[in-house]
């Protein structure tokens, strides 16, 4: 069964509950004082049942100081039925709540001329000219005009009939985000606990749902659901849906806060929007005006700042802005809201969300701002992933974070962004969603990084790994690091070995002499094998004029080559002995082992006996070994792993 809300809109007195009451038989007035005073304070709900859809209505207050209300309602509506009193016309909420709707971009809706036992035919023709003239050129524009009387009935059938037709010509809603009921009700019920309502304006919930009440991050349990007065296992998308909260209580949840699936949304406090000032508006809208925003169902102070030169817009004009708000509250790209002036409290104007975590923009920053929500405003779901993924620079941005930042679900995310991959704007590194540009300018420098090391120092075999990832990937998470690399590997630009990363085209290309240093070392450690001399013994037994520091920084290097090589193996800081020496010793060691099963144990005493070595050696070479897991450490003795 398909649901769809229904909310009134007009001016004071001119029978919108009544005719509530006269399609549904309830009075959708419930405070006390509303009953006292004869009109609407808050919003008041009813339903009705018509054939294979139900309508459920939002009655709204029509008194100008009630507007705050009305918006708190008006938000989540499928149609609006513009209620005109036919003794009075139009007046100034008829226009304001028009106005709202038009704002909020209501998709459909009808108007309804009330009270027509009071008028006769002549004034009712002009009161229906009067609305038609009203709606012209807007969403109104040839949609249904109905004359009704709540008193006697009459019309009352043919109106039904309108809406019926209305509603089943709705197309479905988009079913592309998340789950998200703005509360505009919260109050214990005894023997329940808390209770909250609102249009569930997506998704859908479940009972035994674990939820999460923003913007204060609260967990709770969903108890029980009711649509339209009825328990229910689930709500869906477009249903007046109330909830039985557990795990919160009703005193700390507020008109606007929003029920939402955990750990999805995150609130915000600023956001990047494109802005509608009404025509009818007294004055222009100017940067930095403190203004009241209207969010789904929450109200919220914030300030402006209008992103053109002349920094303000106009009655009549449309332009983009960034909302600063005093309050955290939930938002999506996308999402409508209405302006209200902070004192009096006036309808402005309103717009749409097109970031809706955005960062503060300096005022010379405005143009570039301008051109790139002008982009935005017109982009496709996968240029939106590019647009957010850029604004997060080489920091990149995981799903998670981009899920919050759009409200998508899995699949729409997904998809989208498999698109802005293919399409070339966005890198999947690793998981963490890089733009192409700030993914390619990374790869630019790590290369200039690794090529200006060669130069410096043509000897080594390549630049540290993580000198590189501190140079220039500070602010990059490793999966974007280790991805740069990768496709630099993949293009044949680098290689990346162990610990070191080299241009790939990079060979150490020894001179004669160097060469001939190289070679000369390693034989002379080969030889040496366990009494090995300290480097500088082995420069001067080489012959080279070790006493000039520069020669000896020079033979560090080729040391360096040889270490990296294998061929010598660092056991301590100045200690090296030859690999073959090494390799030697350990096999002597294992065959050790063998003959003393079981519990192949060595002391410092045997070892030096084997290895041939003194004290001063021993040590060393067994700590060496312990480090390779050939030994390890027993008491004063070693056992062979
Ligand atoms: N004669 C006549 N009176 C009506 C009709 N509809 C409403 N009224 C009367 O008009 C007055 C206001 O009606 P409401 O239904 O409370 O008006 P409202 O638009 O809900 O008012 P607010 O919610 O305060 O904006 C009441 O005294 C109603 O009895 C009608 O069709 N004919
Ligand atoms: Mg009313």
């Amino acid at each position: 069964m398909r649901s769809i809300i229904v909310g009134t809109a007009g001016h004071i007195d001119h029978g919108k509950t009544s005719l509530v009451r006269a399609l549904t038989g309830v009075d959708a007035d419930r405070l006390p004082e509303e009953k006292r005073r004869g009109i609407t304070i808050d919003l008041g709900f009813a339903e009705l049942p018509l054939g294979d859809c139900t309508l459920g209505f939002v009655d709204v207050p029509g008194h100008e100081r009630f507007v705050k209300n009305m918006l708190a309602g008006a938000h989540g509506i499928d149609l609006v039925a513009l209620v005109i009193a036919a003794d009075e016309g139009v007046m100034p909420q008829t226009r304001e709540h028009f106005d709202i709707c038009r704002l909020l971009e209501t998709r459909a809706g009808l108007i309804i001329i009330t009270k027509t036992d009071m008028v006769d035919e002549e004034l009712l023709a002009l009161v229906r000219a009067e609305a038609e003239e009203l709606v012209a050129g807007s969403f109104l524009e040839g949609a249904p005009v109905v004359a009704v009387s709540s008193r006697t009935g009459a019309g009352i059938e043919e109106l039904k009939t309108a809406l019926g037709a209305l509603a089943r010509s709705l197309p479905a809603r988009s079913a592309e985000t998340v789950a998200r009921l703005p509360i505009d009700r919260s109050f214990t019920m005894r023997g329940f606990g808390a209770v909250v309502t609102g249009t569930l304006v997506a998704g859908e919930i479940r009972e035994g749902d674990e939820m999460e009440l923003l913007p204060v991050g609260s967990r709770v349990r969903v108890r029980g659901l009711q649509v339209h007065g009825k328990a229910v296992e689930r709500a869906l998308a477009g249903q007046r849906t109330a909830v039985n909260l557990g795990g919160i209580e009703a005193s700390l949840i507020e008109r606007g806060m929003v029920l939402a699936p955990t750990d999805r949304l995150r609130p915000t406090q600023i956001m990047d929007v494109q802005l509608d000032v009404l025509k009818s508006a007294s004055r222009p809208l100017r940067s930095r005006s403190r203004v009241r925003v209207h969010l789904g169902a929450a109200e919220v102070l914030g300030r402006v700042r209008v992103l053109s030169r002349v920094g303000e817009l106009a009655p009549g004009e449309s332009g983009f802005a960034q909302l600063r708000l005093e309050s955290p509250v939930v938002a999506l790209p996308g999402e409508r809201f209405i302006i209200r002036s902070y004192s009096p409290s006036r309808t402005t104007g309103g717009g749409r969300v097109l970031d809706s975590s955005a960062v503060k923009h300096r005022g010379r920053e405005a143009g570039l701002m301008h051109a790139r929500l002008a982009a935005l405003s017109e982009a496709d779901e996968s240029e939106r992933v590019a647009y957010f993924v850029e604004t997060s620079g080489e920091k990149g941005m995981r799903r998670a974070e981009l899920a919050a930042r759009t409200g998508w679900l899995d699949e729409v995310l997904e998809r989208a962004a498999q698109l802005a991959i293919t399409r070339g704007a966005v890198v999947d590194a690793e998981g963490v969603l890089v733009s192409r540009a700030a993914f390619d300018q990374l790869g630019q420098l790590a290369l200039a990084e690794v090529e200006a090391f060669h130069k410096r120092e043509p000897l080594a075999r390549g630049l540290m790994r993580e000198t590189l990832r501190e140079r220039h990937f500070t602010h990059a998470p490793a999966e974007v690091f280790r991805a740069v690399i990768a496709e630099l590997e993949k293009a044949g630009r680098v290689v990346s070995e162990k610990e070191v990363v080299r241009i790939a085209s990079h060979s150490l290309s020894l001179s004669a002499e160097d060469a001939a240093l190289r070679d000369g070392l390693e034989q002379l450690y080969s030889r040496a094998a366990f009494e090995p001399p300290t480097f500088d013994e082995a420069l001067s037994q080489i012959g080279t004029a070790a006493s000039a520091a520069g020669r000896k920084e020079h033979g560090r290097k080729i040391l360096q080559l040889l270490i990296e090589a294998g061929r010598l193996v660092r056991v301590q800081n100045d200690l090296f002995f030859h690999c073959d020496a090494l390799a030697g010793l350990k096999a002597r060691l294992t065959e050790y082992g063998a003959r003393h099963e079981p519990e192949r144990l060595i002391d410092v005493a045997a070892f030096k006996e084997m290895a041939g070595v003194s004290r001063k050696y021993a040590i060393p070479l067994l700590e060496y070994f312990d480090r390779e897991r050939v030994t390890r450490r027993a008491g004063d003795k070693r056992i062979i792993l």
